[in-house]
């Protein structure tokens, strides 16, 4: 029913795509692991020889707070310009992914009450800059520690409450800790896509959750290359797969259930004005399958399945589906009505678009095991 709901948040998202400069990822052509090489020197600061290459800059820790300043502002909840803070946003996610508002129980302007070595001994008090990657497991070494796509603005007191603790499902039956807007302190829930971990772990809001989880998959590919001298629990110690189960599981999970959304969109293109590079799981949420569908545990891997769907954009009457199960396929377009069924099996792989016009739609693919929803450009 969740992937049903995908469907409106992807036309959402395809209807606000933006805006990585043209070509910026042509030279993605790759799957798995060596697509991830190919937009690591897309968006790292060596100069790969592209076509169209961005070298990334570092302007240092203190130009953060410049950066946020365009970056992390609500424009979507409170709307009202003020410090957007994903450990103090009270929101709630609704299960079609839509958000409703709830006031927060205190806002940030940004200048006033930012960190200067004082209080943060409660909420509310003061914000600082919070790396969702730990300082310490890249030794605090630049310019990783001046990222922007991965360190946010937040509460002092929740940053610091949060510490070095990996993020994953908190088991709200045993005693935890919770601050003002849900987000949550306590054991690992250990059970479902989080079993395998015994341990403390932090749990930020549904809304937020998708968003943490993608600026993981663009740090372990941005540092693609030091990876194997990070140590961190949620990393495995490998340039390839990099981010270690059960982390892996969940953060596809949040990256699942917690589609891009506008907000995410704008700071990627705030921060490439800033940077000179992008995060590509943002432009181009498929890739996060496309690079570690392989690595995900058996239970996840059934449902995702290995389906691929081309040429896409489509410019002929069909389009191919490859997948090893057989299918429902559900064409919607983009008012969200559904104007096409079918089925993909073993002997018939390819689905007949004739009749739709040009335009953007989401395809719904339903297995025994599981949907998934990809987005279809008929030109
Ligand atoms: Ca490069
Ligand atoms: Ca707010
Ligand atoms: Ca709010
Ligand atoms: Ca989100």
């Amino acid at each position: 029913m969740k992937q049903f709901y995908l469907i409106f948040t992807l036309l959402i998202a395809a209807t606000t795509y933006a805006q990585a400069p043209a070509g910026y990822y042509d030279s993605a052509t790759g799957t798995g692991f060596t697509l991830k090489s190919q937009l690591k020197d897309i968006i790292d600061n060596n100069n790969d020889g592209l076509t169209n290459e961005y070298l990334a800059l570092d302007l240092g820790y203190s130009a953060l707070y410049t950066t946020f300043q365009n970056s992390d502002v609500d424009l979507y909840f409170e709307n009202n310009g003020t410090l957007l803070d994903m450990y103090s946003e009270r929101v709630i996610q609704n299960p079609d992914n839509t958000s409703t508002n709830l006031p927060d129980s205190y806002e940030y302007t940004y200048g006033i009450n930012q960190d200067d070595g004082t209080m943060g001994t409660a909420e509310g008090q003061r914000y600082n800059r919070e790396h969702t990657v730990p300082q310490s497991s890249f030794s605090s070494a630049s310019p990783m520690r001046n990222d922007a796509h991965f360190v946010v603005p937040s509460d002092k007191y929740v940053n610091a409450q949060r510490g070095n603790l990996p993020y994953s499902f908190v088991n709200t039956s045993n005693q935890h800790d919770e601050y003002s807007n849900g987000t949550l302190r306590g054991d690992n829930l250990n059970s479902g896509v989080s079993a395998g971990y015994t341990g403390d772990v932090f749990e930020p809001i549904d809304e937020f959750k998708g968003d943490i989880a993608r600026m993981y998959f663009f740090f372990v590919t941005r540092y693609e290359d030091q990876m194997n001298g990070f140590n961190y629990v949620m990393f495995d110690g490998s340039t390839n797969q990099a981010i270690d189960q059960p982390f892996l599981d969940i953060l596809y999970d949040w990256h699942t259930n917690d589609p891009v959304s506008q907000r995410e969109i704008d700071r990627n293109n705030a921060i490439f004005a800033q940077q000179n590079n992008r995060n590509p799981f943002i432009d181009n949420p498929q890739y996060v399958q496309d690079i570690w569908q392989n690595s995900l545990s058996v239970e996840e891997f059934e449902t995702v399945d290995v389906i691929k769907m081309y040429p896409n954009p489509a410019n002929g009457n069909e389009v191919n589906i490859d997948s090893n199960q057989d299918l429902a396929v559900e064409v919607y377009d983009i008012l969200g009505k559904k104007v096409k069924i079918g089925q993909i099996t073993s002997n018939q792989k390819k689905l007949n678009i004739s009749e739709l016009s040009k335009g953007v739609y989401l395809v719904k693919l339903n297995s025994s095991k599981g949907s998934i929803t990809k987005k279809l450009i008929r030109q």
